[in-house]
């Protein structure tokens, strides 16, 4: 058609699969957005969030321009004003808390919403700016720290297995994740490694819609999964199938951990798992005589007090099989730490070395801030302990600036708002976490309204508080070729004219790519089995059950319609998740007098939410799930699940601990 032009980009969304997708543009407008055909890991589908992307962009509550505020905190009663006004106040209120409480009073609050390493959360984003200012460093462990923690403790790094690569395995161990919610395009190459006989095994809590789709389900006591991981070697061993030559060149502290194993029979096993005895011992058996296997286990295990040690147990398996010599063998957590680009945030800005506040710590650390600046996250959504925060936002001495696409509940706190663009309006450079590909964004249509994005916020913004620093005012174009710059070999060749060109690039490795064949990127070159004592760690709830008043795990995994909370507020999404759900298991129900379809509270010592009861065997007995991503204000009571989910550390990384939460549910008084 005249006029129509198709413009490649990348989904930015938190999500292992970095779409690549099409988009269609006549006169200006985006009409139509697809999953690239072209490209080998989306293959021409996104998924039942992203197809309402375009749809999301042009929703009636998409904030357009600067607001400030006029009613009270947490009232979401705001004025529009212009960017000046915007950056004038956003300017003074900076230095007078820099002046009067040092720059470390001020967090860059930088989460998830994008991807991007331009405008979201994984290159500089801003960072030049706030080392000018001394801003207290922000560090982003909401999501996976604990399990890349424990794997890098093994392996040196997170980076495994290329999902691809799971078209060769032959025994397929989906454990604690929930492909087909969320990151459905590894499910292609799941059936192709199928057609050719491979065996898939689900292991999780909870009976998904990946469990109904597997061979088989192993309903695992929550925080438990090193005490299967170490029941599985311990037939291995029975069965003699270690990998002696890998153990001897490519491992360290076999000796102690071998012994280790031995001390996890299957009968212990059992009563440690909840999974009978002849279960772990077949899986066992499978795993002794199947070559390659590979094991996807993304972020579910990890988000537990014991998760770091877990993540590291796991990674011990293919140590033990030997089955990195293959490339359909290994553990597929993230592939992330293949990802080699020079991300240069010029510490040399900062005047004096400042702290670091992790981003699972907002609820106790936000005490010591006087500016909170929220972009690319919602914490009142999606952070620990949300009770705590939200009496925290409401305090008239922090000076809170978020810059949002939508008003969420965050938002409604906010001292000043500022309007992001959105992915079809704004560049940026992408590497997934679950494939070895890099993708450029490229803008489709002009941004509506005032939206800028966030390196131009940044970039008006330091202008206008009169910085000088010339790499503040770098481009977006300057910053990608800045990213590439880092001399990496899985790099060489990528250019920014060839991703301008052809939208994708594979990284340099090698297809198929066997990552640690030859041994890993640990000081010695070895995998580093987890010394005595740290491989089975408990989760608190495994540890705690029974001796607390709150008797029920609470699982809170990710929703099929929505992304963390983003499309919380799509009206046809919503409608789709239901409302708030709480899964409870058919005897605990009835213990509790509970029926399909009451509306009750789920509640422990840090708050409650409400949620309607759905009765299922998909969850064993004592343990509850209900997704994550709905917004508070949107739900009934005001709350979501996250004030249940209490502000502890898991053991590695100052993780977070989403699945590890003692609670009770109970009928709701009144009508
Ligand atoms: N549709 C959709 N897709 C998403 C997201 C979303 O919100 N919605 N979020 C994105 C993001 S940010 C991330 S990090 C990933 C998260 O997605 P996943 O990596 O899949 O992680 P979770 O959904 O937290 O948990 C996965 C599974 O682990 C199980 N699980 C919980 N505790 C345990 C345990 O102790 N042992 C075992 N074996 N299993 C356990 C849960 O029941 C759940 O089914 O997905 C991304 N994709
Ligand atoms: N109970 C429970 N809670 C969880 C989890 C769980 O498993 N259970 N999972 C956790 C996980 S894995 C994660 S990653 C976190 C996510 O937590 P957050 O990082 O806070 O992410 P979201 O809640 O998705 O909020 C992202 C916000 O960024 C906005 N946004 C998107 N793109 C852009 C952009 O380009 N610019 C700007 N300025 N804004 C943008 C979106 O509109 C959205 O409001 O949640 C965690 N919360
Ligand atoms: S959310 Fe994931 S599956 Fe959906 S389009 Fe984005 S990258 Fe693809
Ligand atoms: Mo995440």
């Amino acid at each position: 058609m005249p006029g129509e032009l198709r413009v490649l980009g990348a989904c930015p969304l938190d999500c292992p699969d970095t779409c690549s997708w099409v988009v269609t543009v006549e006169d200006g407008k985006a009409v139509k957005m697809r999953g690239n055909p072209d490209h080998p890991y989306t293959r021409g589908a996104l998924c039942v969030k992203v197809n309402r992307f375009l749809e999301h962009t042009e929703a009636a509550d998409r904030i357009l321009y600067p607001l400030r505020r006029t009613g009270p905190k947490g009232s979401g009663q705001f004025e529009r004003i212009t960017w000046d006004e915007a950056l004038d106040e956003i300017s003074a209120r900076l230095r007078g808390i820099v002046d009067e409480h040092g720059g470390e009073a001020i967090w860059p609050y930088n989460g998830t919403g994008s991807l991007g390493y331009l405008q979201g959360c994984e290159g500089v984003a801003g960072r030049r700016f706030w080392n000018v200012l001394g801003a207290s460093k922000h560090w982003l462990n909401i999501c996976s720290a604990a399990g890349s923690s424990g794997l890098t403790l093994a392996n040196g790094t997170a980076g495994g297995m290329d999902p691809e690569n799971f078209a060769l395995s032959r025994l397929i161990l989906l454990w604690g994740t929930n492909t087909l919610t969320s990151g459905h395009h590894l499910w292609k190459f799941i059936q192709d490694a199928r057609a050719n006989g491979a065996y898939v095994v689900a292991i999780d809590p909870i009976r998904t819609r990946t469990a109904d789709q597997a061979d088989e389900h192993l309903a695992i006591r929550p925080g438990t999964d090193a005490a299967l991981a170490l029941g599985l070697l311990n037939v291995v061993l029975a069965e003699n199938a270690q990998d002696e030559e890998f153990l001897a060149e490519h491992t360290q502290g076999w000796e102690r951990f071998r012994e280790e194993i031995l001390r996890y029979p299957v009968e212990r096993v059992a009563e440690i798992t909840g999974i009978p005895a002849e279960d772990v011992h077949r899986l066992g058996m499978r795993l002794a005589h199947t070559r390659p296997t590979a094991i996807r286990a993304t972020m579910g295990i990890q988000r537990h007090e014991g998760g770091g040690a877990a993540m590291r147990t796991i990674a011990a398996i293919p140590g033990v099989t030997g089955d990195w010599r293959h490339p359909g063998g290994g553990v597929a957590y993230s592939t992330s730490g293949h990802v080699h680009f020079d991300i240069d945030t010029r510490d040399d800005l900062l005047e004096r070395p400042v702290r670091t506040l992790a981003m699972t710590r907002l609820a106790s650390e936000l005490d010591s801030v006087k500016c909170l600046w929220v972009y690319g996250a919602n914490p009142l959504g999606s952070t620990s302990d949300t009770n705590r925060i939200r009496r925290q936002l409401e305090r008239e001495d922090l000076f809170t600036v978020v810059m949002e696409h939508f008003p969420t509940d965050t938002v409604d706190y906010a001292d000043i708002v500022l309007p992001a663009t959105m992915q079809t309006e704004h560049l940026d450079l992408h590497a997934g976490y679950g494939h070895l590909y890099l993708l450029w964004n490229e803008p489709a249509v002009a941004p509506p309204g005032e939206c800028l994005s966030t390196t131009e916020t940044f970039r008006r913004l330091a202008a206008h508080m009169g910085m000088t620093e010339p790499s503040l005012f770098d481009s977006d174009l300057e910053l990608a070729e800045q990213l590439l710059g880092s001399g990496h070999p899985s790099l060489e060749g990528v250019t920014l004219d060839r991703l301008r060109k052809e939208g994708w690039v594979r990284m340099n490795y090698p297809k198929p790519f066997a990552p640690f064949a030859e041994g890993f990127p640990t000081a010695s070159g070895r995998l580093r089995f987890p010394p005595p004592g740290k491989a089975y760690v408990p989760s608190m709830s495994a540890r705690t059950a029974g001796s607390s008043p709150y008797r029920l795990t609470l699982i809170s995994p990710a929703a099929h319609t929505f992304l963390n909370t983003i499309f919380g507020n799509n009206p046809e999404l919503r409608r789709r998740a239901k409302g708030p759900v709480v899964l409870v298991n058919p005897a605990d129900a009835e213990e509790r007098g509970l029926v399909s379809g009451q509306r009750v509270r789920v509640h422990n010592g840090g708050g409650e939410f409400l949620a309607d009861v759905e009765v299922s065997d998909r969850v064993a007995r004592g343990v509850v799930a209900s997704p994550k991503g709905h917004w508070p204000k949107h739900s009934p009571g005001g709350s979501n699940v996250n004030a249940v989910v209490e502000e502890r550390d898991a053991d590695l990384g100052k993780g977070p601990v989403y699945h590890d939460n003692l609670v009770e549910v109970s009928p709701c008084a009144g009508p």
